[in-house]
């Protein structure tokens, strides 16, 4: 632990993830070599206009995705943050963690009350009355939503380029309480999450990165740890827990 670090004794740490913590799960990441964006266009697939364009490439795109998720499992970064927020409830702490994942692998890692602000892969939405129900199987427009009965508007429970992330008032009000802003695993190239640690920084927050390489903001980070997050997520939290 840098000498910094230690001087830091948090009680309510924020904790922000994105593809990064997931990639040694074997699930890919999107701007890394050989990522998801390297094979679609985000436009086509990962927006609402792309969606209204032509739904079933959508449905089929996060169907794909849905496949892949089915066997992968948690890895020992999950594992340590469940880990830490368990030790830190036992002592009165708090550690919140959100993720721009739309995985369930924080879950399986022991952690709860996860905020998925980029919703989750293993739920799905009505277009038209906006009900959300849990759906793990294919989603096609043959389908028709369990509340309205509308044939063909069932679409991933997932924020899309140019839709409002979930539980934006939820997020701000724990960045604010927060006494450790830590960002592990995402390449701080997506808003609003990119900004969370400008606003952890503009209220005296002390502020770590925990990533394979320096991110798109960086020189914002007060402490930084580099290498891989099943090692350096664990080295982090049994530094923290003992
Ligand atoms: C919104 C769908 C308004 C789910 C995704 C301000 C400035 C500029 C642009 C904007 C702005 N505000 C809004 C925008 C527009 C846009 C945006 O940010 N565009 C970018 C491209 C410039 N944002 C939006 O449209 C958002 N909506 O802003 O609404 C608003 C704002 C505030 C309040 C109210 C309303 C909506 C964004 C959500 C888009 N949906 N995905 C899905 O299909 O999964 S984004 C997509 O990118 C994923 O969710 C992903 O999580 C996210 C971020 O990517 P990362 O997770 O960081 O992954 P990446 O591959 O980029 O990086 C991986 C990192 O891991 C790397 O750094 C790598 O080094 C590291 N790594 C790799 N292996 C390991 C590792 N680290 C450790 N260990 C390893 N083994």
């Amino acid at each position: 632990m840098a000498s910094g670090e230690a001087a830091v004794n948090p009680n309510k740490i924020f904790v922000l993830t994105g593809a990064g913590v997931s990639a040694e799960s074997g699930l890919s990441t999107f701007r890394d070599t050989g990522g998801l964006w390297t094979h679609y266009k985000v436009e086509d697939v990962a927006s609402l206009a792309g969606y209204e364009r032509d739904p079933a490439r959508v449905l089929e795109f996060y169907n794909l995705r849905r496949d892949i998720h089915r066997d992968v499992k948690a890895n020992p970064a999950h594992e340590a943050l469940g880990r830490l927020q368990r030790a830190w409830a036992a002592r009165g702490g708090e550690v919140t963690i959100c993720t721009q994942n739309i995985d369930h692998l924080h879950e399986q890692g022991g952690a709860e009350n996860v905020i998925h602000m980029h919703g989750e892969l293993g739920k799905v939405r009505c277009h038209d009355c906006g009900d959300v129900t849990a759906a793990d199987g294919e989603l096609s427009l043959a389908l028709g939503c369990v509340a309205c009965g509308r044939i063909g508007g069932l679409r991933p429970h997932v924020v899309w380029f140019g839709e409002v992330p979930l539980e934006m008032d939820l997020i701000y009000e724990k960045l604010a309480g927060a006494d450790l802003f830590v960002s592990i695993g995402t390449s701080g190239s997506v808003y609003p999450a990119a900004g969370f640690v400008a606003a952890a920084r503009s209220g005296g927050v002390p502020t770590m990165e925990i990533n394979l390489a320096p991110s798109e903001n960086a020189q914002l980070f007060t402490f930084t740890r580099y290498g891989k997050a099943s090692e350096a997520v664990p080295a982090w939290v049994s530094q923290l827990v003992g």
